[in-house]
């Protein structure tokens, strides 16, 4: 099976993009054809400064490599170095809807805290189509937040399969049991880089760790009898970062209506410390050597764009254009 996702290198990368897609992709590359992409053609519809885009990208590959993603195993390039993404972005927008992408809740979220609305913005989702296509990727591994792009890039590749002929497999999910975290300072929003106060980001010191923790909301007036969305928030992060008897135990806790909310913010501090210092030394480590890591973010790009031509060139002859990739 082949596996493609990706991420925008749009700021420090966060627990949130950990629990819900990086974890994910550091299983997967023991069984699957693995192919990670730092997204900076999709970076480009919210930063526009090119010297921190450069920083980003770089900052992104050290984060990935250091919670596990091996060289050896997958993939790991940026998108920008394989240009063929925006070639195919171009083919597929003329088998998108308006309608569809009308739809897409990520737009409109993202557009009304915008002053300027690109847009890039408005058809991000056809270029991640384009992005999971172009290497015929079978399976996607993503947080819920992405599973409405991903059905659109089914309906998108149907499309094209459609009008010219069997091309593309229709892409599939692959969810992790932490599909959604919430932001720590608004338990009612995503947890997103853009979003200040929300996140832990996995180069954040024990101190600031700890600290935002302790800060989480818990009670936001939530009724009686149901967990409010911030405590909701603190036990998915304890199944991700503590050990089973420890959700045992808090469970338990407040099933009975003991729980102190200090407890629990205490133990999953230090657990999460405890998992976020080992990915922080070894990222320490990587930073050292800035040489490795361009050298295998380039390997990585040359491997891929060898697929990524050979299918453009399939799609450029069905839709009517000579193949050039091969020539
Ligand atoms: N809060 C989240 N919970 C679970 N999964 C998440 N992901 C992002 N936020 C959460 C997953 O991480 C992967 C990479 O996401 P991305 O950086 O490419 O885009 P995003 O979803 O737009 O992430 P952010 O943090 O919200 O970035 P900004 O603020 O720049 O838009 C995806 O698989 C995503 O599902």
């Amino acid at each position: 099976m082949r596996i493609f996702s990706g991420i925008q290198p749009t700021g420090a990368i966060h627990i949130g993009n950990y629990a819900g897609a990086i974890q994910n992709w550091v299983r997967l590359q023991d069984e699957h054809e693995c192919i990670f992409c730092i997204c900076d053609y999709h970076a480009l519809t919210t930063v526009n400064d090119g010297e921190r885009l450069r920083r980003q990208v770089y900052e992104a590959a050290l984060d990935l490599l250091a919670c596990g993603l091996d060289p050896e195993k997958c993939r790991l390039f940026v998108q920008s170095q394989v240009p063929e993404h925006t070639e195919l972005a171009w083919i597929l927008s003329c088998c998108a809807s308006i309608g569809e992408l009308n739809r897409m809740t990520q737009f409109k979220e993202k557009s009304e805290r915008s002053e300027f609305i690109n847009a890039g913005l408005f058809t991000y989702p056809i270029l991640m189509a384009a992005d999971i296509l172009l290497y015929k990727a079978e399976l996607v591994p993503v947080g819920e937040d992405q599973l409405q792009h991903l059905e659109v890039a089914r309906v998108f590749a149907r499309h094209f399969n459609k009008v010219f002929g069997q091309t593309f497999p229709e892409p599939q999910s692959r969810l992790t049991a932490a599909t959604r975290v919430m932001a720590l300072n608004d338990p009612l929003k995503k947890m997103s880089k853009s979003i200040a106060g929300s996140t832990i980001m996995l180069t954040d010191s024990d101190d600031v760790i700890r600290r935002q923790i302790k800060r989480a909301v818990t009670d936001t007036g939530a009724q009686s009898g149901t967990m409010s969305p911030g405590v909701a928030n603190l036990f998915n992060l304890l199944k991700i970062f503590s050990s089973p008897e420890t959700v045992a135990h808090f469970e338990e806790q407040y099933n009975s209506g003991a729980l102190r909310y200090g407890d629990l913010k205490k133990v999953l501090g230090d657990d999460m410390v405890a998992k976020l210092s080992v990915i922080r030394e070894r990222r320490q480590e990587l930073a050292q050597k800035p040489e490795m890591v361009e050298a295998i973010l380039s390997s990585s790009a040359k491997q891929v764009r060898k697929m990524a031509r050979q299918t453009l060139d399939e799609v450029r002859d069905k839709v009517g254009y000579s193949p050039i990739y091969s020539i």
